[in-house]
């Protein structure tokens, strides 16, 4: 007799804890690659419209202060993957190996009953552990025709234009699903990575736009050393032939070119890959720009000039087909019912400059490549619209998403979740400053290794083994970052200050590299 009750309680408890699990949403994190926040209409371009990250935007909330914590591809990655900096993760640059023995949170995920899947661009180095699923591209990836690692590593070439082929594989994913549990899948975009293919059906598709250049664009670097040194102009570094296609050859008319001999260096860059079909496109749209080119016989800044024009042209065009995409896997959900319960995140890796310093990469702790995009809807959780401005740094994406799935972080995850901030209350002790800490040198692009802090209304960082130097910006005054006031005395007592707030942010982190550095200095 005294069992019924509590045999009672027990279905009743599994049943509330099987429609709990039931009710946890899917989430698919749309990762874009070198995709610049302001390159989109969601974060206020006015000559470019991106309708469906704008759709998610609208459908829910943007952060409008997300930072990296080292701004380039694989650490982004390793960082998503861990909520960790890339000091702790071991990941401090690209072309190592991740290291897969360490936790990551879709292991986590996994264990509390999720179905994980990572579809297009990794780039770790490693194959993924924690994803029930993948299908990888190798490396970079390529835009044109690319290869496909899947589950049982066997590499596969497929036909097609990559932004379209990860849609198609996630949707067979989806479809193949186990239906039974929830899932959470990251849609590894290439796009908008160096050289900037576009599908063949976006060629040009930018062409009447005069896009203005950047107030900075020729920036002489003054008071800023590092800036100075590196290796990422459009004037210098951004190539006519290998990024800008002028006078490319394409498919085999570039393997018989490289056959002959000079082109040799041209034929990993992807354009050999092209099909007859895709590249008599190219030559046909590039042929044109080519013949423009050399009639215009320009130099100096007309020629930087002509360069940034063509370079925007190329980038929003293959941005054109990321924004596509992003509308059919919405439209998917939708037409399938899954976006009642499904969180939809995109975002980029890292920023990107668009001529900003007269530049394209990213690297540095300056604000075109220290922010990035981040937009997230969940219906009936996110209020639509919701604009998010307290400071987030991309070591909190895990415990983030940890928390949309109501599993705890682990102790030593780095980062925080902001899903409150998503839904519009910032706790009182959220963090004011973000902590960067950036690695790769001297190639490529020859950018210092630096460490810093951005806080409200300044800047302060550090760089060192290339050109050891201090730099403070005042964001107010001077929100393009052109004016280095470190050696002002007027900012002696905000140096001293964010120095101390600097200091007490490698100490929480545990940077070992940098607390050297510092600790002789203050
Ligand atoms: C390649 C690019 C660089 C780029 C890095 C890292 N050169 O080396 O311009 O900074 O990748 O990019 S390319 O000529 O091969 O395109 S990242 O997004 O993977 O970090
Ligand atoms: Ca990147």
């Amino acid at each position: 007799m005294l069992l019924r009750p509590f045999g009672l309680l027990c279905v009743l408890l599994t049943t509330v804890l099987y429609t709990q699990a039931q009710n946890r949403p899917n989430i698919i994190f749309i990762l874009s690659d070198d995709h610049a926040y302001q390159a989109t209409s969601a974060y206020g371009n006015k000559l470019v419209q991106t309708p469906n990250i704008d759709r998610i935007a609208n459908a829910g909330a943007l952060l409008n202060n997300n930072f990296v914590a080292n701004s380039i591809c694989g650490p982004s990655r390793a960082t998503l993957l861990t909520g960790k900096y890339s000091h702790k993760n071991g990941y401090t640059l690209n072309e190592k190996r991740y290291d897969v023995n360490q936790t990551n949170f879709p292991t986590l995920l996994q264990q509390g009953g999720y179905q994980t899947a990572w579809i297009g661009k990794l780039h770790l180095g490693s194959l993924p552990v924690g994803f029930d699923y993948f299908n990888i591209l190798p490396g970079q990836g390529q835009y044109y025709n690319p290869e496909f690692i899947n589950n049982q590593n066997d590499t596969i070439q497929y036909k097609g234009y990559v932004t379209n082929l990860i849609s198609e594989f996630f949707f067979d994913w989806l479809q193949k699903r186990d239906t039974s549990k929830p899932f959470f899948a990251v849609v590894g975009e290439k796009a908008t990575h160096r050289e900037w293919l576009p599908d063949v059906q976006d060629l040009g598709a930018y062409d009447n736009i005069d896009f203005p250049l950047p107030d900075d664009f020729f920036d002489n670097y003054d008071t800023r050393l590092a800036a100075q040194d590196q290796d990422m102009t459009i004037d210098k570094t951004m190539l006519l032939d290998l990024d800008l296609k002028v006078h490319q050859k394409f498919g085999t008319a570039l393997k018989d070119a490289a056959d002959a001999g000079p082109n040799k260096r041209y034929v990993n860059k992807g354009y050999a890959r092209l099909d007859p079909e895709q590249a008599g496109a190219y030559e046909k749209y590039y042929g044109k720009i080519s013949a423009d080119f050399d009639a215009k016989k320009l130099s100096g800044k007309e020629l930087v000039k002509w360069k940034f024009q063509r370079y925007l042209k190329d980038y929003y065009a293959t941005a054109k087909s990321l924004d596509r995409n992003i509308g059919r896997i919405l439209d998917y959900l939708d037409s399938t019912g899954l976006s009642k319960n499904t969180v939809v995140i995109y975002a980029s890796d890292q920023g990107f400059y668009l001529g900003e310093h007269g530049w394209f990469d990213k690297r540095f702790i300056y604000e075109q490549s220290l922010k990035t995009a981040f937009v997230a809807k969940y219906p009936g959780v996110i209020k639509p619209g919701t604009k998010v401005a307290g400071f987030v740094s991309n070591v909190d994406w895990a415990p983030t998403i940890l928390d949309f799935a109501g599993i705890k972080a682990p102790a030593d995850i780095q980062g925080r979740s902001f899903f409150s901030l998503l839904k519009g209350k910032e706790p009182k002790d959220w963090r004011k400053d973000v902590y960067y800490h950036y690695y790769e040198y001297p190639q490529p692009h020859h950018v210092s290794p630096h460490f810093g802090i951005r806080a409200k209304d300044f800047v302060l960082v550090r760089f060192y083994k290339g050109v050891e130097s201090w730099e403070l910006f005042n964001l107010k005054k001077d929100p393009g970052e052109k004016v280095n006031v470190y050696k002002d005395t007027q900012y002696a007592k905000v140096v001293k200050d964010l120095k101390e707030r600097l200091r007490k942010l490698i100490v929480e982190y545990e940077d070992k590299e940098a607390l050297e550095i510092i600790n002789k200095e203050i």
